[in-house]
C-alpha cells in the first residue's frame, strides 16, 4: 500500500528489498508509485523489472515522459473528464437532448512504440471533422424488427436524424449478421461520413470493422456491443447496462419470493450470442447465486420474438416440469407470448407464476394492468437523440466517450397505471 505517493512506494520497497523475491513486472495503480518503485529498484541495483502505471499525464516526469525516458514500460491514460463535464453541463443548461446518464472515457495505452506513432490523443479537441456545406451522411444498420423495443428504437433513430438534419441511410438486417455486414460494406462503398449499427450478435465483426477503419469511416455501436480484438475498431458504444438489467430483474424476484422455500424459475433467453442475452443471464445469475432456493429449472432462447416466447414456454410446460413458480424473460415480447402459453396450460401468470421481464415497453404495462406480469426492467430504446448528438459532437471535433449509458428504471404492476402516463413506447 503506498497511497498513490511516489516516496511511499519507494520507501516501502526499499524497506523490503532484502526480502522481495525475484520480480519481473510491477503494476502500480498510478505512475507516481511506479516511479517510486523504479527509484527503489535502482538504488538496490535491481534492473530489468518492467514497470506499468496508470494516469499517463503529460508534462515533465508525467507518465508519458516516464515512458519516453524508458522508466516505465507502459502507462494508460486516465482521462480526467473535466472538459467533458463542463461540456455536458453547458448542454444541460441549454436544454440539449441526448445527454447520457453516465459515460466512460477512453483510456489509451502509452508505450515506447505508440509514442513513435504519436502521443495519445491530446487534451485539445482535434480540428472539426464536419463535412463542410452539406449534411452529415450516416449509415445505420439495424438488427431487424423483432420486438416492440426494436420498433421504438428504429423510430427514435429515424426521427432524431430528421430533426438533426442528418442524412440517414437505413438498412434493416432482418435478424441476420450477413445482412448487416453487407449493409456496412455498402455504406463504405457509398463513402458515408459515419456508420452506426446495433449488432445482432457480439462476435464476427472484426473484418468488416477493419474495412471501415481502413476506409477512414468511424463506427458507433448503438444498443449492443461487439466482441472484437481491437477496440479501436469502434469509436463509442451507447446503450444500456445489460448486466445491471439482469441483476435488477433478479433482485425484484428475490424480494417478491424471498419467503419461499424453493423457487423454480424458467428463463426465456434473447438471441443466442447477442450482448443483451449474454449479459442479462450473467447479471441475473450473479444475484440468485446468493439465494440457493432460487433455481433456473429450464432455459431456452425465444430470440426476443413474442411467438417464439409462446412456443418455447408451451414446450417447456409440456416437458413434465414438476412446477413453475417464476418466469424471467429477457424481453417483454417473449414474456407476453409465454403468458398465453401459461394460461393455455391452466396456470395463472402474475399470481401462481411471477413474471419479470426487461424492456418496459407498452405491452408490458398493459400486461401488468391486467395482473399477468409483475415487473419489467426498463431498457431505453430511445437512443436516437443521444446518437445524433454524439455524431454532431464528433463531427465538430469532440472526442467521444468510449461508453455512454442511458438512464432507466424498474416498473411494477402496483404502479403501472401511474408510471405508464406519458411514456413514448
Ligand atoms: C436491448 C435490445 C433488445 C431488447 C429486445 O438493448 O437489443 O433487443 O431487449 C430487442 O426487445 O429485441
Amino acid at each position: 500500500m503506498a497511497d498513490w505517493l511516489r516516496d511511499r512506494a519507494e520507501d516501502e520497497l526499499t524497506a523490503r528489498s532484502g526480502s522481495l523475491p525475484g520480480i519481473d513486472v510491477v503494476f502500480a495503480q498510478n505512475d507516481a508509485m511506479a516511479y517510486g518503485a523504479w527509484r527503489a529498484f535502482q538504488a538496490a541495483g535491481r534492473t530489468g523489472i518492467k514497470l506499468i502505471g496508470i494516469d499517463g499525464l503529460p508534462g515533465p516526469m508525467g507518465g508519458i515522459d516516464l515512458v519516453r525516458k524508458g522508466i516505465l514500460a507502459a502507462t494508460f491514460t486516465c482521462p480526467t473528464g473535466g472538459k467533458e463535464a463542463v461540456a455536458y453541463a453547458v448542454d444541460l443548461l441549454s436544454k440539449k437532448e441526448g445527454i447520457p446518464k453516465k459515460i466512460y472515457l477512453r483510456p489509451r495505452m502509452v508505450t515506447a512504440e505508440s509514442l513513435k506513432e504519436g502521443t495519445p490523443a491530446s487534451t485539445t479537441a482535434p480540428a472539426a471533422r464536419a463535412p463542410l456545406g452539406r449534411p452529415i451522411v450516416l449509415g445505420f444498420s439495424q438488427v431487424g424488427s423483432e420486438s416492440e423495443w426494436r420498433v421504438a428504437n428504429t423510430k427514435s433513430i429515424k426521427n432524431a436524424a430528421a430533426k438533426a438534419g442528418i442524412q440517414l441511410l437505413f438498412e434493416d438486417g432482418r435478424q441476420r449478421q450477413e445482412n448487416q455486414i453487407a449493409a456496412i460494406r455498402s455504406f463504405i462503398e457509398r463513402k458515408v461520413d459515419i456508420i452506426a449499427f446495433s449488432p445482432v450478435v457480439e462476435s464476427g465483426w472484426d473484418e468488416v470493422l477493419r474495412e471501415a477503419k481502413d476506409a477512414g469511416i468511424p463506427v458507433i455501436l448503438s444498443d449492443r456491443a461487439v466482441d472484437v480484438k481491437d477496440d479501436t475498431l469502434w469509436l463509442s458504444f451507447m446503450g444500456s447496462d445489460f448486466l445491471e438489467e439482469g441483476r435488477r430483474a433478479a433482485r425484484w424476484l428475490v424480494e417478491a419470493l424471498k419467503g419461499e422455500v424453493s423457487v423454480h424459475i424458467v428463463e426465456l433467453q434473447g438471441t443466442i450470442g447477442s450482448a443483451p442475452a449474454i449479459d442479462r443471464r450473467i447479471g441475473f445469475e450473479e444475484v440468485i447465486r446468493d439465494y440457493p432456493q432460487f433455481k433456473i429449472v429450464a432455459s431456452e432462447s425465444g430470440d426476443f420474438f413474442k411467438d417464439q416466447g409462446y412456443e418455447v414456454m408451451k414446450r417447456i410446460l409440456a416437458s413434465g416440469l414438476p412446477r413453475v413458480d417464476a418466469l424471467f424473460a429477457h424481453n417483454d415480447d417473449m414474456a407476453i407470448g409465454a403468458i398465453q402459453a401459461l394460461e393455455e396450460a391452466g396456470l395463472k401468470p402474475g399470481t401462481e407464476v411471477k413474471i419479470v421481464s426487461i424492456d418496459a415497453a407498452h405491452g408490458a404495462f398493459m400486461a401488468m394492468l391486467a395482473g399477468k406480469l409483475n415487473c419489467t426492467v426498463e431498457c431505453n430504446p430511445l437512443l436516437g437523440p443521444q446518437l445524433m448528438k454524439a455524431i454532431q459532437d464528433y463531427m465538430a471535433g469532440t472526442d467521444l466517450p468510449i461508453r455512454m449509458i442511458t438512464s432507466e428504471g424498474v416498473y411494477t404492476a402496483e404502479n403501472a397505471r401511474r408510471d405508464m402516463k406519458g411514456r413514448e413506447y
